[in-house]
């Protein structure tokens, strides 16, 4: 708002400078230049302020050289200060937005809190399945260049001034990154606060929490621990945890797990949509998520497939 200020008197100064220089130059040269009306005298102030000085109007009195000499004088001052406060402003909002200290006004977009190892793993593989993802990530410790597309706020994710500028309220999805459950907790907390609507997913260390993070309003909870499991299992089931990192990371292995509409298989028994699916699109679906009865891994033979039902398989991760 100041800076508007000094642009609003800088351009009322130079409109002054302008309205009495052409007065001044009108009235003494005008017999000088006959034909020349007001705005002629304006449109020559104009161009003896800015320098360009075509010489198509010219002063032959001595006021009228006089105004001339003030005028242009004037004018590279008030031009000059004019470009300084313009240009001031284009650098700061750069530099402000490098430092990740501007607001950044969005909507449906996925806001991550907290910078921790996990945080990178994170945005990668949103970027590896939606590569236009809008993503804001608000830390203290965020570097400044995070990678295409992701915007920065720099603040504390508990700071509510730091999450409103990262328009919170209106994002689609938050994930609370951090590897901290206490933090963690008050950080989902006072980003449930601010939305209400929005898909929040937190990561736990600590199972004991997943609850306490439910509570305070965490969608979904991730265990950070499924690393320690997995470690474990190289050791009785080496396969196992091959598999399951594979299927994990879009951006690992050969193979994906996807989650896809089942309307067209409306009716029809899992065992034969396994086949089907297989068949035709060497996909093997493991999973339905039904309104209904929640998440069904391995559904029996029989199970129906209805209206709404979601299938989630594994595809080649290359398809
Ligand atoms: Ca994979």
């Amino acid at each position: 708002m100041k800076r508007l200020k000094i642009i609003a008197a800088v351009l009322a100064t130079l409109t002054a400078i302008l309205v009495v220089s052409a007065a001044i130059f009108y009235t003494f040269e005008r017999a000088a230049n006959p034909g020349m009306s007001f705005l002629d005298a304006l449109y020559w102030a104009f161009i003896t302020a800015t320098t360009i000085g075509y010489g198509d109007i010219t002063p032959t009195t001595i006021p009228g050289r006089i105004v001339a000499v003030v005028a242009a004088i004037a004018g590279i001052a008030a031009f000059t200060a004019l470009i300084g406060v313009v240009a001031d402003a284009l650098v700061d909002s750069a530099t402000r937005r490098v430092l990740g200290v501007s607001s950044i006004r969005k909507r449906g977009h996925i806001v991550v809190l907290g910078w921790s190892p996990l945080a990178p793993i994170l945005i990668r593989e949103i970027k590896a399945n939606i590569r236009d993802a809008d993503i804001v990530v608000v830390d203290e410790k965020v570097p400044l260049t995070v990678g295409d597309g992701v915007q920065v706020v720099r603040g504390d994710p508990l700071d509510r001034e730091a999450l409103e500028k990262a328009s919170i309220s209106q994002a689609r999805y938050i994930v609370v990154a951090e590897i901290d459950d206490s933090r963690a907790v008050l950080e989902v907390l006072h980003a449930r606060r601010a939305n209400k609507q929005a898909k929040i997913v937190a990561m736990v260390v600590d199972s004991e929490n997943v609850d306490i993070l439910r509570q305070a309003g965490a969608d979904h909870v991730v265990p950070v621990t499924i690393a320690a499991m997995l470690a474990a299992s190289f050791i009785f089931e080496p396969s196992v945890p091959q598999v399951l990192i594979d299927l994990a990371s879009s951006v690992i292995g050969l193979a994906d797990v996807v989650e896809e509409d089942a309307s067209q298989y409306v009716g029809k028994q899992f065992g034969d949509v396994l086949l089907e699916a297989k068949r035709r699109q060497n996909k093997i679906p493991i999973a339905v998520y039904s309104a209904e009865k929640g998440l069904l891994v391995n559904p029996p033979w029989d199970y129906v497939v209805s209206e709404g039902d979601r299938l989630i398989s594994i595809i080649s991760g290359n398809q």
